[in-house]
């Protein structure tokens, strides 16, 4: 794989002319994608922005030549795979990954299969769900066993549809956006056991293996597990009025007693239908909370947590990394191109269109 040479530059507002230059000539060749969590200056230049949930069904739509992805690198995975072999899908900084998608690989989910299956009848009774922050090789896992990918737009539709398959759900690789959705739906924790990969059974008994509904795959957001129960608590003794919208990636002690538990796209609805004057402190990505400050004035947005902290791998895509993607395509010389493997492809995007048509 070629990576990008970065185009020297030490003048943003050039780069960011210069981005604006290349973007309008090459005009409909290039569908520009933003995540939501991608900082200010990049974000500016998406033709669409959203969820993954969101940008990987207009990934699908897309008709462009080169989708240029402003994301990490499952999420540019996830537009390869549903995307044709006549587009080319870039991701501008290859470092730009998930620390929590790197906490479950395929070797690892494998081995958990082979010793659910030494303990019950696996295959009968499990469905595999990966969230979507996740690689396109246990995307094409859960293809196989017929499982399903999920975001945290439709965890709960693809829970009730996994269960509506088999009796158990085998969810990775984030622990809490599977309980705390399944907390939400109702199922009461003696139903739920968390896995860890490198102990026996995971650290659990037989027994409780046998009654669980929910697998919980020991994963989690470095990010989210900032925000904390106290902060809440300190956010409502300084501001009686304040509504906590928390991200379900959050520990189950922040989302318990938030006003509100979304996905990104379920928070931005849920701030702009708000009347003038509510007040908001918001558990999720900084980038996503410091835009909807500006995009609501009239609405106080406070960070949930007194410390920063920003997704340092989202981050890494800058101007001057988009710039480089830009020139590579003007230049017909390819650089950051994100190709899944075609045996992934095929049941990767099995399990990603049994989320789509959810
Ligand atoms: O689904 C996504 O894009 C992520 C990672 C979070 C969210 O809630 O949108």
């Amino acid at each position: 794989m070629q990576t990008c040479p970065l185009v020297p530059q030490s003048n943003e507002k050039e780069v960011l002319k210069k981005i604006q230059k290349l973007k309008t000539e090459l005009g409909e060749q290039v569908l520009i994608l933003g995540h939501h969590y991608q900082r200010e200056e990049v974000f500016a230049f998406a033709d669409i922005s959203g969820d993954s949930l969101k940008l990987s069904q207009q990934a699908a739509d897309s008709t462009s030549p080169y989708i240029i992805f402003c994301g990490v690198h499952f999420m540019a995975e996830t537009a390869d795979i549903l995307t044709t072999d006549a587009q080319t899908v870039i991701l501008p900084d290859l470092a730009a990954g998930c620390s929590m998608a790197d906490m479950a690989n395929d070797e690892q989910v494998n081995e958990v299969w082979a010793e659910l299956a030494s303990v019950i009848d696996v295959e009968a009774s499990v469905t595999p769900v990966t969230y979507i922050n996740s690689t396109a090789a246990l995307k094409s896992f859960c293809g196989q066993h017929g499982g399903i990918v999920c975001t945290s737009s439709n965890a709960q539709k693809t829970l009730e549809w996994s269960w509506a398959q088999r009796d158990k759900i085998l969810f990775f690789p984030d622990q809490h956006l599977g309980r705390n959705t399944a907390l939400a739906m109702g199922m009461s924790d003696e139903l739920m056991i968390v896995w860890d990969p490198l102990l026996p059974l995971g650290g659990n008994s037989l027994e409780s293996i046998q009654k669980a509904k929910l697998i919980l795959w020991k994963g989690y957001c470095s990010v989210h597990m900032l925000f904390q129960a106290e902060h809440v608590h300190d956010m409502r003794e300084e501001y009686t009025d304040i509504q906590i919208l928390a991200h379900p990636e959050c520990d189950r002690s922040v989302c318990d007693i938030a006003d509100f538990v979304g996905s990104t796209e379920a928070i931005i609805a849920h701030v702009a239908a708000a009347k003038t004057g509510q007040r908001f402190a918001i558990g999720t990505e900084l980038n996503l909370v410091n835009r909807l400050r500006l995009q609501f004035p009239q609405k106080p947005v406070h960070f949930l947590s007194p410390t920063i902290c920003m997704c340092s791998t989202m981050f890494r895509t800058d101007p001057q990394h988009l710039l480089a993607a830009l020139q590579s395509i003007a230049d017909h010389h390819i650089t950051n191109q994100v190709k899944v493997h075609e045996t992934d492809k095929h049941w990767a995007k099995i399990s990603l269109q049994r989320m789509l048509a959810i």
